[in-house]
């Protein structure tokens, strides 16, 4: 049998977490499945080590999330000094918004983002990873911390979640057993999913009812609108799309889905979801945004009319 070799930037990771005592765990804004679920991974991971962790969100946690275990330990700031800061799910600095409250260059970065800046100490970043939360899956072992019932609920949450319930292109059959092994730790995969993926509200619900009745069509292209009346009216109290784009991109044909949610600040926050075979991430980052290939996002200013002819004819240009 090969032994694998190990891995610097692993063996570096778990020197680094070994030494310190007080760990400041952190993701990003507007936080979804993957985000809260690293978080509360490798937080709780960490903990039984007997180490002290802040697990820190600029933005709460989202209410689809509120039955994970640890979510009440969430912070919006740290309270304490920390000798190791850890960012996951996180492709740039920008991304954490004011949670580091003055910490600017954290230890380690750990994210599947393409567009990753690298802008940690140590990067551990792996665009082929379905989730953040697969790098911690295989590598909390690797770095001598405990896959425990809460932690595994935590990872199949994130794994559940960035792959829309194991659909997306990127997932492969390594996913399934990695997300068997977590049920086997304990993790509940129907509970999971119903609560993390499935249920919504009733005003998310009016909201998306909102969104479905302004679609349209351009060509290879589907949009829709979701504006600060639409979100008044429906009494949806989220400043996204409430996942209205994954309908969408539901729709035969389009080879592209787009979003575009008016903000309070009065920015539009444009989502992208494309058939295999299209980049949206490259348009996204053409605005100042970013993420993956099959799905993007970007916080652009100017009026909705604007923003969406720009988005829209940008797009299209792409898909020539
Ligand atoms: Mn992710």
């Amino acid at each position: 049998m090969q032994v694998p070799m190990a891995d610097p930037i692993n063996t570096e990771i778990r020197l680094r977490i070994m030494n310190a005592q007080r760990i400041l765990v952190v993701s990003h804004v507007r936080p979804d499945g993957d985000a809260i679920g690293s978080l509360l991974g490798l937080g709780l991971a960490i903990q039984t080590s007997g180490k002290l962790v802040e697990m820190v969100l600029d933005d709460t946690v989202p209410a689809n999330l509120r039955h994970l275990p640890g979510y009440q330990q969430v912070s919006q700031r740290p309270k304490d000094t920390c000798d190791l800061i850890v960012t996951l799910d996180c492709s740039d600095l920008k991304r954490v918004g004011k949670a580091l409250n003055g910490y600017n260059v954290p230890d380690v970065n750990i994210d599947h983002h393409p567009t990753n800046l690298n802008f940690g100490k140590i990067n551990l970043v792996d665009p082929s990873a379905v989730a953040t939360a697969e790098i911690l899956t295989r590598s909390l072992p690797e770095w001598d911390l405990p896959i425990t019932k809460d932690v595994a609920s935590a990872l199949l949450t994130a794994l559940v979640t960035d792959t829309l319930g194991f659909r997306t292109s990127n997932v492969t059959s390594k996913v399934m057993r990695m997300a068997a092994d977590l049920m086997d730790v304990g993790a509940d995969l129907p509970d999971i999913y119903g609560k993390s993926l499935i249920q919504r509200s009733f005003e998310a619900t009016r909201f998306w009812g909102a969104g479905l009745t302004q679609l349209q069509r351009e060509g290879p292209v589907v949009w829709s609108i979701l504006t600060t009346q639409d979100r008044k009216a429906s009494g949806y109290s989220g400043n996204d799309d409430a996942d209205l784009i994954n309908v969408l991109s539901a729709i035969k044909d389009a080879m592209v889905a787009i979003v575009f949610v008016e903000q309070s600040n009065g920015n539009i926050k444009v989502s992208w979801r494309a058939q295999p075979g299209v980049d949206v991430a490259q348009i996204a980052s053409s605005f100042g945004g970013g993420g993956h290939t099959a799905a993007a996002g970007a916080e652009i200013q100017g009026t909705l009319d604007d923003v969406r002819s720009r988005v829209i004819g940008k797009t299209r240009d792409f898909l020539v």
